[in-house]
């Protein structure tokens, strides 16, 4: 019987020392968790992934954090040194600013590289020892892009039945990821994968343009929708496979006594206001920033928005050890305190600002309680908050305001008020557009894109990957169905 191996820089959870032999789990958020963790449970299966720790990880403590997970876990040790230029590193200083387009962001630091491809050996070893001949492979994003070729020179493959690759953050054009020291070494390495997927189109045309200009040697062969690159006497298909949400959880938990009772006392702590939403990881790329200004010029462009919205802005804290990180929550911080220093009155506060992840139940009852998610990435793979948005919607109102950089835009565009986060007054333009808008036109736009939803979801995501990958992936066991 396959299994399914899945393998990510993080497990699920986070283990963390809070003294000599006592240690607090927490569950990690972020959209591959939120989208991988409902489909392992449901298959049931390995994951093999570093629990957050740099050191020693404690076996006890991991027993217990996942005793009920319904799926095993391997975790792999990485050292401080190993967590700095590795995650903090290459991962986090070169790839993930660079492949969000924003390259003056990167620091481009040679000896990250060497981390980069020591950590991905680890994994490749950890899947050696845990996988069997059968089993189906699947390595997710940027942190293990060199996993198959250090599978490779261990001559792995040949007892593999799988070795696939999935890409949750977006990939650049080529202008920009030329910039890249390690360009051709990377494309090589991700082309040892059997199959590579990208979240849309977009990314499949910008990988398919830079393996044409880096490595000559590779041949690209499209047919419609399937592309297929032949490279040292192998074929590696490429695709693009838009990541979806667990649809069902995120409706059933919208409708719960709890969250109905949760989202009725927010509504009422805000009386007369429409809610405008924005939640997110504490990150750079994600236009939190660009958001809180748009906010602010539609505060001094239309009197009719002071004193009837409120923005309740959630910000998820998130890798705050990296220096920029953390001076990019003081522009935050600064930016709402400017707005509500200009705005307030005795009776409202414009900007409601948590800087914590609220827990599941409380997300659910903002998603429910906002008249408007505003998300304005100013690049991102998808953005599953503007699905989870839509899925929690069961009363189908609610308006989208999506920037055109998100990779759900592709999906969602006929439906979403799109907009360009790098242009301030047409994002205020659309806060007031969604403001004014007939119940029954919301309504039509939040019905559509539902649908989409609903039909797209994360199962749909990862049976169409596993049904690409291997004809193998069908015989896959189900605990049960979702969709
Ligand atoms: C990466 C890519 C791609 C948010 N606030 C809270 C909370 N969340 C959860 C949401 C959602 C997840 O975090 C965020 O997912 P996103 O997709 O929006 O963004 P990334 O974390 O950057 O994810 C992204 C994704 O991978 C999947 O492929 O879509 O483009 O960057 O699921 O629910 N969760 C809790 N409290 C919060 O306050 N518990």
């Amino acid at each position: 019987m396959n299994r399914l191996i899945i393998v990510s820089n993080r497990l699920p959870f986070a283990l963390d020392s809070t003294g000599e032999d006592l240690w607090t789990v927490t569950p990690a958020v972020g959209g591959l968790v939120s989208a991988v963790e409902p489909v392992l449970r449901e298959r049931g299966g390995t994951w093999i992934g570093w629990p957050g720790i740099a050191g020693k990880i404690p076996q006890g403590p991991l027993a217990e954090a996942t005793r009920d997970a319904g799926y095993n876990v391997v975790p792999v040790a990485l050292s401080e040194t190993e967590r700095d230029e590795f995650y903090y590193g290459y991962s986090n200083e070169v790839i993930w600013p660079l492949f969000h387009d924003l390259q003056n962001f990167c620091n481009f630091e040679p000896a990250y590289w060497q981390a980069y491809k020591q950590v991905n050996e680890r994994y490749a070893e950890a899947i050696i020892r845990n996988a069997r001949p059968d089993d189906f492979i699947w390595v997710h994003d940027y942190h293990l892009m060199y996993v198959a070729q250090a599978l490779r020179e261990r001559r792995a493959p040949q007892q593999l039945s799988a070795l696939t690759f999935f890409l949750h953050i977006p990939f650049p054009p080529y202008d920009i990821f030329s910039k890249l020291p390690q360009q051709r070494r990377l494309l090589h390495a991700l082309l040892q994968f059997d199959l590579l997927g990208f979240q849309t189109r977009r990314d499949v045309r910008n990988v398919l343009q830079c393996v044409r200009r880096v490595m000559p040697d590779a041949k690209v062969l499209s047919r419609g929708e399937i592309h297929v690159i032949r490279f040292e006497k192998r074929k590696i298909r490429v695709g693009h496979f838009p990541i979806g949400t667990d649809f069902d959880s995120f409706e059933n938990g919208a409708k719960t006594e709890a969250v109905a009772q949760r989202s009725q006392q927010l509504r009422a702590n805000f009386p007369d206001c429409q809610l405008i939403l924005g939640s997110d990881r504490l990150d750079y790329s994600k236009g939190i920033p660009e958001r809180l200004r748009a906010f602010r010029n539609a505060l001094e462009r239309y009197a009719e928005l002071r004193g009837s919205v409120v923005l309740i802005q959630v910000v998820v804290p998130s890798r705050v050890e990296i220096p920029r990180y953390h001076e990019f929550k003081g522009r935050i911080d600064r930016l709402v305190g400017d707005i509500n220093g200009r705005f307030s009155t005795s009776a409202w506060t414009p900007v409601q600002y948590h800087f914590r992840g609220l827990d599941r139940e409380d997300l659910l009852a903002h998603y429910r309680a906002c008249d408007m998610a505003f998300l304005t990435p100013l690049k991102d793979g998808m953005n599953l908050v503007a699905k989870e948005y839509c899925a929690c919607r069961t009363d189908e109102d609610g308006a989208l305001i999506l920037s055109q950089f998100a990779g759900a835009a592709e999906q969602l565009k006929p439906d979403a008020l799109l907009v360009n986060p790098y242009d301030v007054e047409q994002m205020a333009d659309t806060i007031v557009k969604a403001f004014r808008m007939s119940e029954a036109e919301r309504s039509a736009r939040m019905k559509r894109m539902r649908r989409i939803v609903r039909k797209e979801n994360v199962f749909w995501w990862v049976d169409s990957f596993l049904a690409a990958g291997s004809r193998l992936a069908r015989t896959f066991p189900r605990r049960r169905r979702n969709d």
